[in-house]
């Protein structure tokens, strides 16, 4: 059965361009529920590790260093079926490939540069909104 939790990040660049408001306006409005939020950063040393799965990937150097340059958004989130409902939403990783609509087709700059997370599957949503939220923190 599909689980009804997922985890986002509104990743540096959105947040430097000002698409916090827009952004969570979209989510809201797509009928999934904050279960926890945080405007925090990521030091490099945490990046790595949230992206450690990467590890062996060329762009994951570059990686560490954008997702450690600036404040974010983290967020837990609820729905039915949320994993695969909000990597609808947010389309795809390459925003040129990314559905008219969606949160990347909108905010991304690039491949690289694509203006939110989410997880892949309900295994890594769990340990990602676990990764930056204690239990006391999600409501
Ligand atoms: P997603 O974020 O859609 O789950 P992913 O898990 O394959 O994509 O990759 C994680 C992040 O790594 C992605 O959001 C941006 C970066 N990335 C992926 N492919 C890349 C590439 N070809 N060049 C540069 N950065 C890339
Ligand atoms: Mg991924």
């Amino acid at each position: 059965m599909a689980g009804n939790r997922t985890f986002t990040m509104i990743k540096p660049d959105a947040v430097e361009d000002g698409h916090i408001g827009n952004i969570l306006q979209h989510i809201c409005n797509a009928g999934f529920r904050i279960v926890a939020m945080k405007y925090t950063r990521l030091s490099r040393e945490k990046a790595g590790e949230f992206y450690a799965v990467h590890k062996e990937r060329p762009f994951y150097g570059e990686l560490v260093e954008f997702m450690s340059r600036g404040p974010i958004v983290a967020a837990i989130l609820e729905k039915d079926n949320a994993v695969e409902d909000f990597r609808k939403l947010i389309g795809a990783t390459n925003p040129a490939n990314a559905e008219p609509g969606t949160i990347r087709a909108l905010y991304a700059k690039n491949v690289g540069e694509n203006a939110v997370h989410g997880s892949d599957s309900d295994e890594n949503a769990a340990i990602e909104g676990s990764f930056h939220f204690a239990g006391v923190e999600m409501f």
